[in-house]
């Protein structure tokens, strides 16, 4: 009994785990990271942010995450590849990101 309720939990544990690893990037409605956010899974292109078009101000990236944004819908206009903690879009990119391609190696 115990026994099986061992292997229950490290089952559970490990996808946990491999959820985490799909963790990209977090967006956020304000900079320094402040407001709603918005969690980006790995390797998904959103070609269309919805309730998130031009809104974002602040970005955290995940390591070994990139997030390569575009100011256009379906990846369409100016593009900007950002990594870390980005507490400021800048002037440019302020409420302006409509489409979104986010890897991690
Ligand atoms: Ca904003
Ligand atoms: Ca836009």
């Amino acid at each position: 009994m115990i026994k099986s309720m061992m292997v229950g939990l490290f089952a559970l544990g490990a996808v946990c785990i491999a959820s985490h690893a799909d963790a990209c990037a977090m967006f956020f409605e304000d900079h320094f990271f402040v407001g709603r956010s918005h969690y980006v899974n790995a390797e998904i292109g959103v070609p269309w942010l919805g309730e998130w078009n031009d809104i974002i101000s602040s970005i955290q990236v995940e390591q070994l995450c990139k997030v390569t944004v575009y100011e256009d819908v379906n990846f369409g206009g100016a593009s900007w590849t950002a990594s870390g903690a980005v507490d400021w879009v800048g002037d440019f990119w302020n409420d302006r990101i409509s489409s979104y391609i986010c890897t991690c190696r």
